[in-house]
């Protein structure tokens, strides 16, 4: 079969009328500055990108070199190209209005530029994560509050992960889709159409070393899953955890499994650890657009009305069977403390 290109299926999918042409510029302008970035990850200790840049982010971590660097790359491929009011990220406080002198669009792009950037110098696969919204209309000097709209209204989700391969998994809300990154000619070629994540699976991801720190359904839920065969759960289960995302999520989306980064004493008091609006929103959209689930433990991540940019959530995400249980333990739980 012909290979369909990133563009050629852009293509279709204005045709089919679920994009219009300045959405479909922005993500070429995204998977654009993403090759750039998969070079810049590529070169390693060769190209002086490692280590930590000396400078803390607006969560008040130590940025990596790449941190900045892949910040950088995607602020500078959106500006000129008349597709964006703003842009949003992890690793600055404020939305980044388009600068003076260029046209602005219609859309709002949130990402974070490199997630899971703690595992570069270990060489471990880490990812860029995008989000699309619209800009409100009449709004022409976006800021904080223009982006603080539910998951529902997401128009794109997306994320790149840099790894063996170099892979683009995106959705406009009709079906979840996956590209290869062909390195000779340059192009992302789309190598799975309509992706499903099985609604059961014998796989899940979380960190260990938080168990003392979880609430009592948590507890319960992977409890289950470690009592294996001779449990109430009467099978055998398999942990992974990369500790980036992307890498962890990407998993998921090809052979099935569940994700969870759960609320726990240690990070109550911020909400959780991974952030909303960058982060669970998108990889929520990808995720149920491939027929998973993804969930705070409470409620569907998707229609949680956003307080702040970089407001943090617990994620349940993936095979819906495992998430639904999650949840519903934690639902129980609650209605039984009244
Ligand atoms: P922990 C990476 O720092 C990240 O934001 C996600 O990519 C990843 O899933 C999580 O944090 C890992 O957290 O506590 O295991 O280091």
């Amino acid at each position: 079969m012909k290979p369909v290109s990133l563009i050629q299926f852009l293509i279709e999918e204005r045709r089919a009328g679920h994009i219009n042409a300045e959405l479909s510029l922005l993500i070429e302008v995204v998977a654009r500055a993403c090759k750039r970035i998969a070079v810049a990850t590529g070169k390693g200790a060769l190209g002086g990108v490692l280590g930590a840049a000396g400078t803390d982010n607006i969560q008040g971590e130590a940025q990596k070199k790449l941190d900045v660097i892949s910040n950088e790359i995607l602020l500078e491929a959106n500006a000129w190209g008349g597709h964006l009011a703003a842009c949003a990220s992890e690793e600055m406080e404020d939305p980044q209005p388009i600068p003076d002198g260029y046209p602005r669009g219609q859309h709002l792009l949130l990402f974070d530029p490199l997630d899971g950037s703690s595992n570069i110098d270990v060489n471990i696969s880490v990812g860029t994560i995008f989000s699309v919204l619209r800009c409100p209309d009449g709004v022409t000097e976006p800021v904080a509050e223009h982006f603080l709209q539910p998951g529902t209204t997401q128009l794109a989700a997306g994320y790149v992960v840099y790894g063996p391969s170099t892979l683009l998994v995106l959705t406009f809300g009709h079906g979840t889709h996956e590209f290869t990154l062909d390195r000779e000619i340059g192009s992302f070629i789309l190598s799975r159409r309509d992706i499903r994540i099985p609604a059961a699976t014998g796989e899940f991801a979380i960190n260990m070393s938080n168990q003392r720190h979880w609430e009592a359904p948590m507890q319960r839920y992977i409890g289950e899953l470690l009592a294996g065969g001779d449990g109430p759960r009467g099978r055998d289960f398999n942990m992974r955890w990369v500790a980036s995302m992307v890498a962890d999520v990407h998993r998921i989306v090809t052979r099935g499994g569940v994700f969870f980064y759960p609320l726990d004493a240690k990070i109550r008091s911020k909400g959780g650890k991974l952030r909303l609006m960058y982060e669970a929103n998108p990889m929520a959209f990808i995720v149920e657009q491939a027929g998973g689930a993804a969930s705070t433990g409470r409620e569907r991540i998707m229609e949680l009305q956003p307080t702040g940019l970089h407001q943090r959530v617990p994620v349940f995400l993936g095979s819906k069977d495992e998430v639904e249980l999650a949840t519903h333990y934690h639902v129980e739980a609650d209605g039984a403390q009244g």
